[in-house]
């Protein structure tokens, strides 16, 4: 059967709930991100809303190169931007009114992430799947007072490029015959699953846009890149796409990481901070679903930006009152790499993490 499949992603999400949330900051360039101390901060982006783009500031830069780009346009006479911490009950609870507005047009909802929900409409001619699209841009627009972006197409692949084709508040719909055409002039990164790695193999055999990769066959691919990427590739290169609409992805892990304001050797200090980002890991653990888990990794992360994870299986899941024998564990783990045993050259600490898993209900 031929499948109607939406997908939906805010515009610019977390900004555009900052920018909600404080009416003065309406119009204004806004990124949501880390502390950027005046050009001395050392986390990234989060995300910039589209004024905030026109300076070149997008998600995952380091927030000291956007601080440069918002001093520069303040030298220019442009309005400089607002940075702002990142509020995640304000997304989340955002993210839940989405959710439940395409539930109630679609039966079939997969939420992708923060921002993002695939929705099948195969049930309703293409006409009607296209009224349903423009009913839910209309109540989120109403409702939560933000905007998205919907791409209709006949499976998620389609659907996903389309909706990120036409953003801020876009709306496009690639029909079976139209997908050739749509594809052919896109770069090759538009395609999820080409990252930065993949993109630079392809780059130096002059492969830019995914016309010149459909001049390559499967086989080629595959020796080119890795067997299975290859194929995949391959695949999406021609829009084609069976994955299914997965409406309950089960959450496999509970993590978290800090990064220290400066590099670290302090042992004092690093646990401290350590240890207190245990509990809140595992007050997530306690308020989710899941009774137990049995294992536990943590990642260290040194000031040359080599990282190390090291973790533990039980033989006995831990549960919700095993909070002293987490840190215990934890501890055990960490402190090789705070002395000599599994630092030699004892360099200091930019970042650790810690992930729970393998849960039992
Ligand atoms: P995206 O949908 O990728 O970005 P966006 O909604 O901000 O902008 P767009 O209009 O292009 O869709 O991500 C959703 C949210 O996830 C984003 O608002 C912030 C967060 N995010 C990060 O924290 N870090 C990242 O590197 C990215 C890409 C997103
Ligand atoms: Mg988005």
């Amino acid at each position: 059967m031929k499948r109607i499949i939406g997908h939906l992603d805010m515009d610019s999400f977390f900004a555009s709930l900052e920018e909600r949330a404080t009416p003065s900051f309406k119009g204004k360039p806004i990124v949501v991100g880390s502390d950027p101390k005046e050009g001395k901060g050392r986390g990234v982006v989060s995300t910039a809303n589209y004024k905030a783009r026109e300076y070149g500031i997008r998600s995952a830069l380091p927030i000291s190169k956007a601080w440069q780009l918002s001093e520069k346009a303040k030298k220019e006479g442009k309005e400089e931007v607002i940075f702002l911490p990142s509020n995640f009950d304000l997304y989340e609870r955002s993210s839940e009114k989405i959710l439940s507005i395409v539930k109630k047009y679609s039966s079939k909802v997969e939420q992708g992430s923060i921002d993002e929900f695939y929705f099948d409409l195969s049930d309703n001619n293409l006409k009607k799947a296209e009224n349903i699209c423009k009913k839910i841009k209309q109540e989120i627009k109403t409702e939560e007072k933000i905007t998205c972006s919907i791409g209709l197409g006949p499976n998620k692949l389609i659907a996903k490029i389309a909706a990120g084709k036409n953003k801020p508040d876009g709306f496009l719909i690639i029909k079976e015959e139209e997908i050739e055409d749509f594809l052919n002039p896109l770069p090759i990164r538009t395609i999820p699953g080409i990252g930065n790695k993949t993109a630079q193999i392809l780059y130096d055999l002059k492969i830019g846009t995914i016309k010149q990769l459909k001049k390559y066959s499967c086989e080629e691919l595959k020796k080119i890149l890795h067997s299975k990427t290859g194929e995949d590739i391959y695949l999406k290169a021609r829009g084609i796409d069976k994955t299914p609409i997965i409406e309950y992805r089960e959450v496999k892990s509970i993590s978290g990481q800090i990064t220290f304001e400066d590099d670290v050797s302090d042992i004092v200090i690093i646990t401290e901070r350590y240890l207190k980002h245990n509990e809140e890991i595992f007050n997530r653990f306690k308020n989710s679903n899941f009774k137990k888990f049995k294992t536990l990794t943590i990642t260290i992360r040194f000031s040359d930006f080599k990282t190390i994870s090291s973790g533990k299986t039980f033989k006995d899941a831990l549960g919700e009152n095993d909070i002293k024998l987490l840190k215990k564990e934890t501890l055990r783990l960490l402190l090789p790499f705070l002395d000599r045993r599994k630092n030699p050259k004892m360099k200091r600490i930019r970042l650790i993490g810690i992930r729970l898993e393998n849960f039992e209900k």
